[in-house]
């Protein structure tokens, strides 16, 4: 009501393969079964929800350059792209729900393919800025940035499955918050590209009010661009966001990952969004599932209008007796 009518498309992507753990693939049904459209719709939005990517089937896929499964996750991220290229066409703001962050890859190129130019902002413990030449692991959720920007483009060796992929972010348009995990690699990346990032050591020593101020100031700095915000829930500190693959010690407070979401709202530039790395399996408790997932949905409430102090509809007066 008060922040506006937003249209919101949604797509299931409910695959696993860019890491090792199952039960990812269940965080899409998980998300909605918390209620995500009803209570977008309680607070003014239309929803449209476009169901679950049906992921084709990859009968081998041995690893390439050491990345896993890259033949399924390359396939995966191709549907995905059109998926979300139609919801976008259909003019809503996109949610993909994952899934692992290996799904960015799709989920912004779709966006990419049908906006143009973007604004990225990357919430995460980890920076998933690994080549498949420095990647320690091979997990493709650790590399989907490296795929999709234009200055590492050289640096990315030939992968079955992803021919249909060409880079379409630039580093300046790229902001990252929330980092406390990086690897060498992707330190050197993120350094020598100069890629804006607030790690939690920014986070402590600004706060996030100015953190957000300093995010909106460089990606606007250049003009507005659409904003495709991806939300990894390790971003969050374990003790409330505990179901996932890699909880990372030392993360955002839910005040903090609540005003991100709120700040992004108020830019009005929000066009696309990613809620990944949602786990059950890795939950130790229904408690620990719960809050993961509560969390997740509403961070979602938060980037489409959901006010802390409330609202209430325009037309809204007190009864009289
Ligand atoms: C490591 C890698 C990662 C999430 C782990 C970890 C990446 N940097 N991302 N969990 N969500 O494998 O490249
Ligand atoms: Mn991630
Ligand atoms: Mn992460």
């Amino acid at each position: 009501f008060t922040r506006g009518h937003h249209s919101v498309g949604i797509v299931g992507a409910p695959s696993w393969k860019g890491q090792p753990r199952a039960g990812v693939e269940e965080g899409p049904d998980l998300i909605r079964g918390a209620g995500l459209v009803e209570k977008l719709k309680g607070q003014g939005c239309t929803v449209k929800d476009y169901g679950n990517v049906p992921f084709d089937e990859v009968a081998s896929d041995e690893p390439v350059h050491g990345v896993k499964r890259p033949r399924a996750v390359g396939r995966a991220n191709e549907q995905l792209s059109n998926a979300v290229a139609r919801v976008k066409r259909d003019g809503h703001t996109s949610v993909m729900l994952g899934g692992d962050h290996s799904l960015a890859i799709g989920s912004i190129h779709g966006h990419a393919s049908c906006r143009g130019e973007l604004s990225v902002v990357w919430v995460d413990a980890h920076a998933d800025i690994n080549t498949p030449l420095t990647s320690p692991t091979g997990n493709i959720h650790g590399q989907p940035m490296s795929y999709l920007i234009h200055e590492l483009h050289s640096k990315i060796p030939t992968i079955p499955n992803f021919s249909w992929l060409t880079p379409c972010v630039r580093a300046k348009d790229l902001v990252y918050i929330g980092l406390r995990d990086v690897d060498p690699g992707e330190h050197f990346i993120l350094k020598n590209l100069n890629i804006k990032m607030f790690s939690m050591t920014e986070v402590d020593r600004l706060g996030i009010a100015k953190v957000m101020e300093q995010t909106c100031d460089h990606l606007f700095s250049r003009g507005k661009k659409p904003i495709h915000l991806s939300y990894d829930i390790d971003a969050l500190d374990p003790s409330i966001a505990p179901a996932t693959g890699t909880p990372v010690t030392g993360g955002l407070t839910y005040r903090e990952g609540i005003y991100i979401t709120e700040l992004i709202c108020q830019t009005g530039l929000l066009s696309a969004v990613d809620m990944v790395e949602v786990n059950p399996k890795r939950g130790g408790s229904d408690a620990e599932i719960s809050s993961t997932v509560t969390t997740a949905v509403d961070l979602l409430l938060g980037c489409f209008g959901r006010v802390r102090e409330g609202s209430h509809p325009p037309d809204y007066h007190v009864p009289k007796p």
